[in-house]
């Protein structure tokens, strides 16, 4: 692996002010591996309400964010509200906003250089569906989502990669740590071509996709896999801490 190990717990659109309150409870009570980077990301309603009782050990991601500056963008979030929460992270292109909301690569590319711009880490999501993957094309397509983001940021100083192959998000289905690994090694290949050997060598290369506190230790094995972004298992406090904690 490569620098310091990453997790995220990615909550999605799901929990209350009491299970939320329940789960940050159970995140501070846990016994987290100081190296790790750990970030959980609330729905952006419950961020302030996570900020108030979670401790400084955990930081704040948000899921999604507006493209430029605020203003009449009716629903929208802007990276200016975010950081005045104290968010230092946001998702961007993860599968769910590709495919069900329909944001395009340059949509995508376009947020994360705004992002980054103003000092957020982004965490920049990737993947094939699954008809992609049976067609053979699931290099070119992680290739073309990478290049929609190097063609928008100035820096990678401040990206994660995330690699979330759409048939196991949410399925139960996980990669294997060989099908993780051969995408997470071709990510680094084409970041060593296509941007810098530096960048290709320190930029973290997260798995997400079906993560729980069954499979993540073999995942974790992996050379070229440097931590997680985890939706589903993320809602449990003891199970997120023990896919922390299997950093190796
Ligand atoms: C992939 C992942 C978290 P899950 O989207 O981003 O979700 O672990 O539920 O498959």
């Amino acid at each position: 692996g490569t620098g310091k190990f990453f997790v995220g717990g990615n909550w999605k659109c799901n929990g209350t002010k009491d299970s939320i309150s329940k789960l940050v409870s159970d995140l501070n009570n846990a016994k987290l591996e100081p190296v790790v980077d750990v970030v959980v990301v609330p729905p952006f309603v419950y961020i302030n309400h996570v900020k108030s009782l979670l401790n400084d050990r955990i930081e704040i991601s948000a899921q999604n964010s507006w493209v430029g500056k605020g203003g009449a963008f009716t629903g929208e979030i802007s990276v200016e509200q975010l950081k005045d929460l104290g968010v230092k992270w946001v998702i961007l292109g993860h599968s769910e906003r590709r495919h069900i909301i329909g944001e395009n690569d340059e949509f995508i590319g376009k947020k994360a250089a705004y992002a980054l711009s103003e000092g957020l880490g982004v965490i920049a999501c990737i993947g094939e569906l699954l008809e992609e993957r049976e067609a053979g094309k699931t290099f070119d397509v992680i290739y073309q989502q990478l290049k929609a983001f190097a063609d928008s940021v100035p820096s990678w100083d401040n990206i994660v990669i995330a690699y979330e192959p759409v048939w196991a998000i949410g399925t139960g289905k996980v990669a294997t740590p060989q099908q993780a690994q051969e995408v997470h090694v071709a990510v680094r290949d084409w970041l060593k071509k296509n941007v810098s050997a530096e960048v290709a060598s320190r930029t973290r290369i997260i798995y997400g996709g079906s993560v729980n506190g069954s499979n993540s230790a073999d995942l974790a094995k992996q050379e070229d896999i440097d931590g997680f972004l985890v939706g589903g298992a993320s809602l449990k406090g003891p199970e997120f801490a023990v896919i922390v904690n299997s950093v190796t």
